[in-house]
């Protein structure tokens, strides 16, 4: 059943660079080769079913300002409604993927075993959508922050009956997931974490985190699920202090629970930004040990120091961030995920299309930007001459010697570092040559 939201907007196409309007590709040419891929295989793009598609425009001092046919999502009915908006919008925008949370797809029921049987029912009709209309499911995931339930926490909550309770929802967020043929599962915890340290117990809390995990690994080795597990960094908000910071943390935290062949990260720009970070420190942090998983590429403002959602407009950060993950081999089975939220006050369907295609293209020149330097290799060869110091036998065979050994050498060989210069300025202008 059509809801008539997007009605009157055409399947955005690549037009070109010169194109007119706003509703048209420029950039984002699905099938042009990028270094010997696809654009859109490199790219992966997929639409987030909550904050994209779904959002109602609220913020701490005011309700919604987002009027769309399938609010109140309070029965099955309004639930399909919803679903067939989104599938208009995906075949408008012809993105490969979408996400969804559990929360954003059935009805809410209130307990477990009703909310079961509506999330069932749901994805087996977005599963026929899907199909139908060729859209793939790039990961799923339980929402265990929105309702009260959750506030204290999901698996790090103090009381069992909410970890238990958060088991059996991600057992049937993973199923759903395995049914779609999800390429990932992701867990985002964004109540995991505390408020006061005079209320929480921290290490019995990171036990419980770090067990819970692993019985979601088990369970996907158990179901034969092949796509990747995948946990996302965000410092606070809505907790104060989140356990899952940033990438390092995260990073720590899964070696800590013997998890690191196991889980990899989903980076999102604006967490990094709240982290104090860059999107490309995330990137290269996770892929220096093989943990890039997957990205969700929606920045904060810079000033609000807030999670703003907004979609991505900055092409020399967007071809850093797809530079480091080029470099890496790629995107795996993660894609780029839009979890961006048009603004408040843009209030037509025409402007939530918009945001995505402008994202799309922003990406797509990020991307090339970042084969074009790739190609080039100025950066590499910059690396390659700043580290050729370390090529030498001498140099190699002071990582496996002692202190001792290495003062005796100073000593004898009168040792005097010269500085050299990092260049960077250099190296800025150079990156500015590409985007
Ligand atoms: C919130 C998170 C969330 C996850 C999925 O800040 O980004 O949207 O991506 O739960
Ligand atoms: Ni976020
Ligand atoms: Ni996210």
């Amino acid at each position: 059943m059509s809801t008539g939201f997007f009605d009157g907007i055409a399947p955005i196409r690549y037009a070109g660079p010169d194109a007119d309007g706003d509703l048209a590709f420029r950039h984002y040419n699905p099938d042009e080769i990028v270094l010997g891929k696809r654009m859109e295989d490199h790219l992966r793009f997929a639409v987030a079913y909550w904050h994209s598609f779904a959002w109602e425009g609220g913020d701490p001092f005011g309700g919604s300002t987002l009027e769309r046919p399938w609010y109140p999502q309070d029965s099955m009915e309004r639930a399909k409604a919803k679903a067939d908006a989104a599938f208009e919008m995906f075949a408008i925008l012809g993105q490969p993927y979408y996400c969804w949370h559990d929360a954003d797809i059935r009805p809410d029921q209130g307990d477990f075993a009703a909310n079961l049987k509506t999330l069932n029912e749901i994805t087996d009709y977005l599963g026929e959508k899907a199909e139908k209309q060729g859209t793939k499911l790039l990961w799923g995931t339980a929402n265990m922050f929105s309702h009260r339930r959750w506030m204290s926490g999901a698996s790090t909550n103090p009381d069992p009956e909410v970890f238990a309770f958060a088991a059996a929802t991600v057992k049937s967020c993973m199923d759903a997931t395995h049914k779609l043929g999800g390429e990932n599962y992701v867990l985002w915890g964004g109540r995991e974490g505390y408020e006061t340290l005079l209320n929480t117990d921290l290490s019995q809390e990171l036990d419980h985190m770090g067990r819970f995990l692993n019985m979601v690994v088990e369970y996907k080795h158990k179901i034969g699920f092949k796509g990747t597990i995948l946990v996302e960094p965000k410092p606070q908000e809505p907790s104060k202090h989140q356990y899952d910071f940033d990438a390092a943390t995260c990073i720590g935290f899964l070696r800590k629970y013997g998890l690191e062949g196991e889980v990899k990260l989903n980076l999102e720009q604006g967490h990094a930004i709240l982290a104090g970070h860059s999107f490309e420190h995330e990137i290269a942090v996770a892929c220096a040990e093989g943990m890039l998983g997957s990205i969700d590429m929606n920045r904060n403002d810079y000033q609000s120091g807030w999670d703003t959602d907004q979609f991505p407009n900055n092409v020399p950060e967007v071809a850093l961030a797809y530079y480091h993950i080029l470099k890496s081999g790629g995107l795996g089975t993660g894609g780029t995920n839009f979890d961006a939220k048009i603004r408040r006050q843009s209030l037509d369907a025409e402007d939530l299309i918009a945001g995505h295609v402008g994202a799309m293209d922003i990406c797509a020149r990020g991307l090339k930007a970042a084969a074009a330097m790739i190609e080039d290799g100025g950066l590499e060869a910059n690396l390659k001459a700043r580290y050729s110091g370390w090529e030498t036998p001498e140099a190699q065979a002071m990582l496996s010697s002692d202190l001792d050994t290495i003062t005796a050498q100073v000593l004898a060989k009168g040792t005097n570092p010269r500085p050299v210069s990092g260049r960077q300025e250099r190296l800025e202008n150079y990156v500015n040559r590409f985007v």
